[in-house]
């Protein structure tokens, strides 16, 4: 028999797959169960694939392998990301198209993704940047369009000074932009916006229905960021009402100064009586430079500027209090105005001691003193009127009651959630399919237009004043306006990245269907998705942005379900050789290219799986991979111990049905590790035995090919097993003989053996205690005894002391 090589094995297979089709979902039967297997698809950047993105494909694809061995039509598709920067700004630099660099670094991708024998269906391949795929993404606008959940806005937006590029708030981290790491300021902008919040409840309450990970839940939750409490109208001197937003109107009596954001619009309304104005507007000019980020920093020092000129009106007991304009306070969130209430909140504690404003305790902690600035959520009110002596969550009740009663408040439910902002001024995106007409105002594009290409430009630059390169176009630009005929212009901007992913796994069900994103009989069939792992740093955006979508077209009859994904996973991330994140600059990256050629796309495969909890973040490591090599070797050299006779053999009987169990439940827990543990004990074993039969063989064949796909396909053609291992049945097991054997173990009484019993090897210290003392001959040496100890070793003997 030849030495194992994969090199000549691998390609074969992949080959034969391809031709085969074998792995291609069928939409010509769907009576057959569907499984609907996705993995995020892949940005192709210029870099080529990462170690870390076989974790995820690998992991899925035993998963959708499986899937067929167990009969399911399975749908497991890839595809492209490929709209967004950093093709673009390739492009600009090296002066060629984003289409051009784009379809470069897809086919290297491909190339790459194919040599790891991964069972994508190929023929589904799709791409975002393709007019046939992305006249759906402008389709999709426009709906959302015609139901009023699009919709432009001057608005002030983080803005990127680097990319020239406006960023949503998912997008700006720690106060630099997410992607360039550059200054981001804010700067007042037109931008077309999605009413995400519009669905904020839902995208909490539907939580219910899906199977993620609850760290997952928490981190959708937070970022919704439910808050319920009351908004409250304060009387100014100035005769406006002040509208405040807080989450404790218990805490009314303690309100001793108000603040506004600089942004407020009633400072302008106010600005012939304040008499500091000037000093206002110095503030306002500074706060505009800071990212929300750094204006809500609870250690950052407290500035502000009083309003010199008008006061406020305490409802509850009619003391005028003082109103600053301060940056800690943004005007997007609630109403851009608080009360502030130094004894009982951080901020205004930190604020109130800078500006030497009253602080008047309101709330009496329980039976712990208190800081003065702690948050108290529980105690009893003090200095509070009518509220006296009742408990904080009594008091709120009651003076919400009041404030109902005497017109001034309302309870109020706010999300952190903003809409989002929908437009970036650049080139390499999907075009915006809106007409602005003089005398119209915003108008859809017909839908008989679309897609909507992009043009041919001269410089994907943006404009100097932040403009997309496509207002150069006047050609473009200028057209006739599709609803009167007169003269109009095309919205230059285009879809953020995010746009494209927000649907994409609807197109794959059905992907080369020019009447629709896909056909319903398609989308009845395959939504929603069954499992869909991805990495922690989209649970927050593209699972909130996809939701939504989802959630929407649902609502317009053209999805069958309120949620896209029925189970959520992710994976940790791959580190490098020295436990840091790999990096050019650390100089510890892994290409999986050298590692598919020096131990090949099975070993690779099967290491990614072995290296650690999937989903934690693993360091890379040279020596283990070695070692997967050798499990794949041995494996292969099996064949040379293959033995008359057929069945399995009664005792490796109880081995293969405990592996076959193990193997099969720890791929649908993530216990990828621990299947390949399980199949190396198997191999021990059988290594150990000197023989192996046909059957065996062909059983643990089966058992490895999720893992192992090409070197499994070798090994059952080269026996004449059959057909392909791909295309077999996925082996049951029978839970009778999945028992572990039982072991005879010592019953002492005082140190003396009493007796012996069999028991079976699984047993946990309670039960063996347990029928130990069941035992008619101990139960009669410690009747009417008191027992001092109970010892068991395992395997071994129990000791009962007794007296
Ligand atoms: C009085 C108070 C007393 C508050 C107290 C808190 C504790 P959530 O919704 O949980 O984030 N607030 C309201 N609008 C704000 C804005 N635009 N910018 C900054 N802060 C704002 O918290 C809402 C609380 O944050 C509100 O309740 C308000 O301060 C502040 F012991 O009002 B509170
Ligand atoms: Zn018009």
């Amino acid at each position: 028999m030849n030495k194992y090589d994969h090199r000549p094995i691998e390609k074969k297979w992949q080959d034969k797959w391809e031709e085969a089709g074998v792995f291609h979902a069928s939409n010509a039967d769907f009576q057959k169960p569907k499984y609907f297997a996705l993995v995020e698809f892949p940005y192709p950047s210029g870099q080529g694939l990462h170690v870390g993105h076989p974790r995820s494909y690998t992991a899925l694809d035993i998963v959708a392998r499986k899937r067929r061995l167990q009969g399911y039509n399975v749908l497991y598709p890839i595809g492209w990301d490929a709209f967004g920067l950093p093709t673009e700004n390739y492009a600009i630099k090296n002066h060629v198209h984003p289409a051009i660099v784009t379809e470069k670094n897809i086919a290297r991708f491909k190339q790459q993704l194919q040599s790891l024998g991964i069972s994508f269906d190929w023929s589904r391949e799709i791409n975002t940047t393709d007019p046939a795929y992305y006249k759906w993404t402008q389709w999709i606008f426009l709906q959302l369009f015609k139901h009023g959940l699009a919709y432009k806005k001057e608005m002030s937006v983080n803005w990127c000074t680097s990319c020239k590029c406006v960023l949503a708030n998912e997008e700006v981290v720690d106060g630099v932009c997410e992607r360039c790491g550059s200054e981001v300021v804010h700067k007042v902008k037109s931008q077309w916006m999605l009413k995400i919040t519009e669905y904020a409840q839902r995208l909490i309450d539907d939580l219910d229905l899906v199977n993620y990970p609850d760290r997952v839940k928490a981190q959708q939750r937070n970022w919704i960021g439910r808050s319920t409490g009351a908004e409250v109208d304060f009387e100014t001197t100035a005769g406006d009402k002040m509208k405040i937003y807080t989450t404790r109107p218990d805490t009314l009596y303690g309100a001793t100064y108000m603040v506004i954001s600089p942004e407020h619009p009633l400072i302008e309304k106010w600005a012939d009586q304040l008499k500091n104005m000037e000093e206002i507007r110095t503030y306002q000019a500074e706060a505009a430079k800071k990212s929300d980020f750094e204006r809500t920093e609870v250690a950052k020092d407290k500035t502000g500027v009083r309003l010199d000129g008008v006061m406020a009106i305490n409802p509850v007991n009619g003391r005028e209090i003082p109103i600053f304009i301060s940056d800690y306070v943004l005007v997007s969130y609630g109403t851009g105005a608080i009360m502030a209430v130094p004894a009982h909140d951080t901020r205004d504690w930190a604020f109130a001691k800078k500006f030497n404003l009253p602080i008047i305790e309101v709330v009496k902690g329980g039976d712990v003193e208190q800081e003065a600035f702690t948050d108290c959520e529980t105690g009893v009110m003090v200095n509070s009127g009518i509220l006296d002596g009742l408990s904080v969550e009594d008091a709120k009740v009651k003076i919400t009651e009041y404030l109902k009663e005497k017109g001034i408040g309302e309870p109020k439910v706010n999300f952190k959630l903003r809409d989002w902002v929908f437009s970036r001024q650049r080139y390499w995106g999907e075009p915006i399919p809106i007409v602005h007409c003089e005398k119209c105002g915003f108008v859809a594009l017909p839908e008989s237009e679309l897609p909507l290409r992009l043009p041919e430009v001269e410089s994907y630059e943006p404009t100097d004043n932040g403009e997309s390169p496509l207002a150069h176009m006047t050609d473009w630009v200028n057209v006739k306006c599709p609803h009167c005929g007169g003269p109009a212009k095309r919205e230059t901007d285009t879809m953020p990245q995010w746009a494209g992913s927000s649907w994409y796994f609807l197109r794959y069900m059905d992907p080369h269907n020019p009447d629709a994103l896909a056909s319903k009989e398609a989308l009845d069939y395959w939504t929603p998705v069954d499992w869909y792992n991805g990495g922690m740093e989209h649970t927050t955006l593209h699972l909130l942005y996809s939701r939504f979508w989802h959630k929407f077209l649902y609502d317009i009859g053209v999805v069958p379900t309120a949620e896209p994904y029925a189970k959520r996973t992710s994976h940790g991330m791959i580190l490098g050789e020295n436990g840091e994140k790999m990096s050019k600059s650390r100089g510890n990256v892994v290409n999986p290219d050298d590692i598919v050629n020096e131990y090949g796309a099975d070993t690779m495969r099967m290491y990614e799986m072995f290296i650690g909890d999937f989903e934690k973040a693993a360091p890379w490591s040279t020596s283990s991979i070695k070692g997967c090599r050798r499990f794949i070797e041995r494996y292969w050299n099996l064949q040379e111990n293959l033995i008359a006779g057929d069945g399995i053999r009664p005792h490796m009987e109880s081995l293969f049905h405990k592996t076959i169990k193990k193997v099969g439940e720890d791929i649908e827990n993530l216990k990828f590790n621990t299947a390949i543990a399980a199949m190396m004990s198997l191999l021990n074993e059988l290594a150990t035995d000197g023989s192996i039969t046909r059957e065996e063989l062909k059983t643990f064949t089966i058992l490895i090919n999720p893992f192992a796909p090409h070197v499994t396909e070798e090994v059952w053609s080269e026996q004449g097993f059959g057909g392909m291992v791909c295309q077999q049945a996925w082996p049951s097991y029978d839970e009778a003989k999945c028992k572990d054997e039982t072991v005879e173990i010592a019953v002492q009484v005082n140190g003396k053996v009493r007796t012996r019993l069999e028991i079976a090897a699984d047993l946990s210290k309670d039960e063996v205690l347990a029928a130990a003392k069941a035992d008619a001959k101990i139960a009669s040496e410690i009747d009417g005894k008191k027992l001092i100890k109970e010892i068991y070793v395992p395997g071994k003997l129990v000791n009962i002391v007794a007296k």
